[in-house]
């Protein structure tokens, strides 16, 4: 009985290790931005849509509402909801602060040193997460983060860390959106994740927009989920047993 009790144990430690449960894949983490800035000639309030790329809307984080410990309402900011939207739809300045909520209604700020994390709701393996920076000119159009995932919301692994190098407030009067695309040039991003974050930090002038959050990937298969699931279940009916024991 020991013996298989120790044989099962070893199994299902494998199966744990086989999983790689939160950390990166093998290969290289690659990162590719794409630039899209609107032309001028929009009058204040014209709608624009990017047109160098579109965000998802069936990927894993479609719907969800991240937790996040900064300010996602900056300047009237639509806040989290935008982030999983599927929408990057904008519109022109205004430039001023009366109109700031149709402004930045594409828009939930993220401000320095925050966390803005996605739980999966179950142990997914990731392919790609694309991260949509913007706002309706480039005085708060990006920000540098560090992309981390879990299996369990409390050990971490880093992925990649983005750098958005100088700022260039100023610079651009029309909308501005980057699509920061983080892939892995193995195939897979990360093995057995439930949770993805974005620590954020530099933003432009402390605050800056977060336009959507795409992740992709697909679910951690259920013979691997239901072996952690057994395993669980005899570690509490052996203690159950061993409880008893002096009783019986
Ligand atoms: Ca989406
Ligand atoms: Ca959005
Ligand atoms: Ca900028």
């Amino acid at each position: 009985m020991r013996i298989q009790w120790l044989n099962f144990r070893i199994a299902a430690a494998s199966a744990m290790i086989a999983l790689g449960a939160g950390l990166p894949a093998h290969g290289a983490v690659t990162t590719s931005v794409v630039k899209d800035v609107a032309p001028a000639g929009g009058a204040t309030h014209d709608p624009y849509s990017p047109v160098l790329f579109n965000a998802s809307s069936s990927d894993l984080a479609e719907g969800l509402i991240a937790g996040y410990d900064g300010d996602s309402t900056f300047e009237s900011s639509a806040g989290i909801t935008a982030w999983t939207d599927g929408a990057l739809a904008t519109v022109y300045p205004q430039g001023g602060s009366g109109g700031d909520d149709i402004d930045h209604a594409a828009y939930g700020s993220v401000t320095n040193d925050t966390n803005a994390t996605f739980d999966l709701g179950g142990l997914h393996d990731l392919d790609q997460v694309d991260v949509y920076a913007g706002w309706n000119d480039s005085g708060r159009d990006l920000f540098s983060f560090d992309l981390l995932v879990s299996a369990n919301g409390s050990d971490y692994s880093l992925l990649t860390s983005f750098l958005k190098g100088q700022d260039d407030t100023g610079a651009i009067t029309t909308p501005v959106t980057s699509q920061i695309s983080i892939t892995n040039n193995s195939g897979a991003l990360a093995s057995a994740v439930r949770y993805v974050r974005l620590s954020i930090y530099d933003a432009d002038n402390n605050a800056a927009g977060l336009a959507e959050v795409d992740v992709f990937g697909s679910a951690v298969p259920e013979p691997a989920a239901a072996l952690l699931l057994a395993l669980s279940g005899a570690t509490l009916s052996r203690g159950r047993r061993r409880q008893a024991a002096p009783r019986a």
